[in-house]
């Protein structure tokens, strides 16, 4: 019974490692970065054929991929709901909700800045097309930000730190990254800074983004 993470230090990868750690769960990292040449983008992409981490292969042989989908998995995995609101709570709700947004509408415009010749051939619209994506997620981070106003206490949904405080909190260190989040996500970072002090969020991120973070 193994698992194997596919991924790269502060890649998507970095909550799927944390909810493997909150839960206990013994797992092997290997390196495989798809922006890494000709060959890094191979090797992700004979685990999957997207040419995205993370991945994760389950101690059955499978591969899951899509980290939402992989923390919602393991956040149901053993019915203890340790990091995840049960299927009847009634917070299951908004916690599948901003979920699946933080990565359809957040996560996946990184598919334009990893990689702005997929959306258009011609080098010279790359500019522009990465300014969109950025003010795209700036705005998505409105959104949801806008979305938790005066209900955050202590964590985005309420007394107990669930994996979309994780999915949130990592997010929040990517580009616009952090100076910007915390000027315009007040929202949010109280709930972020929170789940940044728990024992296991804080030696993954030292890991995945040289954070050193205040207990
Ligand atoms: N929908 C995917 C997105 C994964 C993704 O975009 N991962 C980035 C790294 S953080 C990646 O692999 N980028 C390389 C590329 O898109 O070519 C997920 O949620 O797992």
């Amino acid at each position: 019974m193994s698992y194997t993470l596919y991924g790269q230090r502060g890649f998507g990868s970095t909550c799927v490692e944390a909810a493997l750690e909150l839960h206990g769960i013994a797992y092997d990292f290997e390196i495989a970065d798809p922006l890494d040449g000709a060959g890094g983008l191979a090797r992700v992409r004979s685990i999957n054929p997207v040419g995205q981490v993370p991945a994760l292969i389950l101690p059955n042989d499978d591969v899951m991929t899509e980290s939402a989908a992989i923390l919602i998995w393991l956040g149901d995995l053993d019915g203890q709901y340790r990091w995840a609101p049960r299927p009847d709570a009634p917070e299951r709700a908004e916690y599948l909700r901003w979920m699946v947004f933080m990565s359809c509408s957040f996560y996946s415009t990184l598919a334009i800045t990893d990689g702005p010749g997929r959306f258009h051939p011609d080098p010279a619209t790359h500019k522009v097309l990465l300014h969109q994506a950025l003010e795209r997620r700036k705005q998505m981070w409105r959104v949801i930000d806008t979305a938790f106003k005066g209900v955050a206490a202590p964590y985005l949904l309420g007394e107990k730190m669930t994996l979309l405080d994780v999915y949130v909190a990592m997010m929040s260190h990517w580009s616009p990254r952090g100076g910007w989040f915390l000027d315009h996500c007040s929202n949010l970072a109280g709930a972020v800074r929170a789940t940044e002090k728990h024992p296991v969020i804080r030696e993954v991120w030292r890991r995945n983004f040289d954070l050193e973070v205040e207990a």
